[in-house]
């Protein structure tokens, strides 16, 4: 072998080994992993609704402790209840190449387009807590509550209650979300012909809103006499309205309240008899949506619709549970 054979086949070698390296390198984007991705690998994008109530602090802080604990990057954000900032940060997730993104969206329409600049970069999109309205293949799942079930059981709740028919007012969350749609459609699905709806509102699921709808259905309708009961879409609406029933001299036991949620505040209205029924609603979703993302991250098939388990909670046990509740 000549001398200048030798320098020849030495450089293709280096020059193939070159390529080789640089095409790994280019290679390495999100999804290099597969199907061995770990946790330490992921970046999960969850550009959260808002911190409207106790349920939403609870889940916040499940994303952000379920990232901690697995050793998974998290780029959180909050949208402070606006569509329009969950849109724009779901965009910025897109720009930083994110792995998954988790979408708890505040109201079902309108996500067509960002959720189609999503699948066309890739990134498959987690539905997280309330539903959208898009076409399901703009996204890879939907982990959360059955909120039509939820309205249902709180229905069957005044169902048992009122056997001889009533008046109820409805005290609805955020007009146009999942969860409000549900409960509402749910709680009319299964409310006895002889109870009527006699008005319902939105306090957008805050005490800061409730308050004031409360005191207006106190100036145009009488307790006990206009109506029975009040079913109320959650727990922080539910405290906010309480407040507004102190006011107007109602006591606990006085109207047949039913609530949504299960916080630590829902179970304390219930110890102190204002709640009958409180419907469980868990917003501790952390754990299996880093599951289903790293699923995802590593082509593995999953669970289109993953709704969570839940139960009714009740004033006779309230007491003993409350210490336990993570919320
Ligand atoms: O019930 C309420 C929160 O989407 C299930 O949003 C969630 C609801 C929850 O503000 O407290």
């Amino acid at each position: 072998m000549s001398k200048k054979f030798l320098y020849v086949l030495l450089a293709i070698l280096m020059l193939a080994s070159f390529v080789l390296a640089a095409c790994s390198a280019s290679d390495s984007s999100e999804t290099s992993c597969a199907p061995n991705c770990t946790y330490e690998e992921m970046t999960l994008c969850y550009p959260q609704l808002g911190a409207e109530s106790d349920w939403r602090t609870a889940n916040t802080a499940s994303f952000k402790e379920t990232a901690e604990q697995l050793g998974a990057n998290l780029i959180f954000s909050d949208a402070q209840q606006k569509q329009e900032n969950q849109i724009s940060a779901i965009r910025a997730c897109i720009q930083q190449e994110v792995d998954v993104i988790g979408l708890p969206p505040v109201v079902e329409d309108g996500w067509d387009a960002v959720l189609t600049e999503a699948k066309n970069a890739g990134i498959p999109v987690i539905i997280v807590d309330r539903s959208v309205s898009a076409d399901p293949s703009l996204y890879a799942a939907h982990i959360g509550s059955n909120m039509v079930l939820e309205g249902e059981r709180a229905a069957d709740e005044f169902n048992k209650a009122m056997p001889d028919g009533g008046a109820v007012l409805e005290l609805s969350g955020t007009t146009g979300s999942g969860a409000a749609v549900g409960r509402a459609e749910g709680f009319r699905n299964k409310l006895n012909d002889n109870i009527t709806i006699l008005d319902s509102q939105t306090g957008n699921f805050t005490r800061a809103e409730a308050l004031p709808v409360m005191q207006a259905f106190l100036q145009k309708y009488q307790p006990g006499v206009d109506f029975q009961g009040i079913f109320i879409h959650n727990d922080d609406m539910g405290i906010g309205a309480i407040e507004a029933l102190k006011a107007a001299g109602v006591k606990p036991g006085d109207l047949f309240i039913v609530s949504v949620d299960g916080t630590r505040g829902g179970f304390q209205a219930m110890v102190d008899g204002w709640f009958q029924a409180d419907v469980e609603c868990n917003p501790l979703l952390g754990p299996q949506v880093y599951e289903m993302a790293l699923q995802l991250m590593n082509g593995e098939t999953i669970e289109r619709e993953v709704l969570t388990n839940e139960t009714v909670y009740y004033p006779d046990n309230a007491a003993a549970l409350l210490p336990e509740r993570k919320y």
